[in-house]
């Protein structure tokens, strides 16, 4: 495959780590990226480590968006003002860079620039369900004939990507979603796992995670895990303070555990026609504090084979293998196999179940 041109909206852990990951696969340039405040483009491809080494530690990751009530948060943090008013510790982003400009209008800019762009890969935290699916039609409604991908979590997000799919269509736009550890490289592997048998009864999904790369580079991914405790849900943990979250945190000894949590393998699974989404069970261990993983990763497929067996295939990851390896390389080996969708001309929203991602 020709040399792949990508961009990323979001500069926050996956945003960054994309970036840093991309360095060491074959046949990916990355020729954009924005936060909230800022754009980098350089169709030559940016240099990437000058931007991961500037904004280290001075993250403003989600790119605002034009419209009044269209803000992705950054684990969130109150959206900082498209001025370049900084907040929450004097996030700058993109604009340290000398890549960077300030922008009051990233996504539109980067939407501006796109004919230049195979692929598109969205590093925002969800923070309002509909945000990734507002943003695809952006890019739907300017035209764009490329590759979108996100690493969302939420199941009831796929419905509101399909209800757009005619848009996506029309335009060019190969949307493969949930493509990430889970949902993503897990709920391919759990439809891998599911060819053994005729009939499939339970998918289990638990994961482990440490923070390899702490707390402060994976606080969007954290603030979405939290939302799945119980007693919590989105609204209440886009609104927590970060002293909130680290009081919590506290609470747990760093600890957190999922159980149930709404992660749509369980809809990409029923929509790849595998078994039922009510059958499908996502949880998991976060443990903050520590680089090492709390519990293995493991995906475990039931079910009955076409003589009559019933058994379990069993897909596990390395403990060794972090979840930056196990989210962004996924990510890009998604992205490339959408660009070779794409450029057979298949369109449309695709999940990590329907296709096998590139490496
Ligand atoms: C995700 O980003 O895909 C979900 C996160 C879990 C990642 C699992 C990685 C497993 C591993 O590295 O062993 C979490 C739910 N935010």
């Amino acid at each position: 495959m020709d040399d792949i041109r990508f961009a990323v909206l979001g500069t926050g852990g996956i945003g960054r780590r994309t970036l840093e990951v991309s360095q060491h696969k074959d046949g990916l340039t990355a020729v954009a990226a924005c936060d909230r405040n800022g754009v980098a483009i350089d169709h030559d491809g940016l240099d990437v480590d000058e931007l991961l080494e500037s904004t280290e530690g001075n993250i403003a990751s989600g790119p605002q968006d034009d419209g009044p009530d269209d803000v992705a948060t950054d684990g969130g943090a109150a959206a900082a003002k498209a001025d370049g008013v900084k907040q929450h510790g004097e996030q700058a982003g993109i604009v340290a860079s000398t890549q960077g400009e300030p922008t009051e209008t990233p996504i539109d800019d980067i939407i501006a620039e796109s004919d230049a762009i195979d692929a598109v890969l969205l590093a925002l935290p969800n923070l309002e369900h509909d945000f990734i699916p507002r943003v695809a039609e952006r890019f739907a409604e300017a035209d764009y004939e490329g590759v979108m991908i996100d690493v969302l979590k939420r199941s009831r997000v796929i419905g509101m990507l399909d209800d757009r799919e005619d848009k996506l269509k029309e335009s060019g736009i190969t949307f493969v979603c949930g493509a990430g550890a889970t949902p993503g490289f897990l709920t391919g592997a759990a439809a891998l796992a599911a060819q053994s048998f005729v009939e499939v009864e339970a998918v289990e999904i638990w994961w482990g995670v440490g923070l390899k790369s702490g707390y402060e580079d994976n606080r969007g991914t954290v603030r979405e895990d939290i939302a799945h405790l119980d007693g919590y849900d989105i609204e209440t943990a886009r609104e927590m303070s970060e002293d909130e979250i680290e009081a919590l945190i506290d609470e747990h000894d760093g600890v957190l555990e999922f159980h149930d949590m709404e992660h749509a393998d369980d809809v990409l699974l029923e929509r790849a026609g595998i078994c039922d989404a009510e059958d499908v069970h996502v949880g998991g261990v976060l443990d903050v504090r520590s680089d090492e993983k709390p519990t293995t990763t493991t995906v475990s497929v039931t079910g009955t084979t076409f003589d009559g067996e019933t058994g379990t295939n069993t897909f596990e990851l390395d403990d060794v293998t972090s979840m930056e390896a196990n989210v962004n390389g996924p990510a890009l080996g998604y992205l490339k196999a959408g660009v070779r969708n794409n450029r057979a001309g298949h369109y449309g929203v695709f999940g990590p179940a329907d296709l096998m991602p590139g490496f």
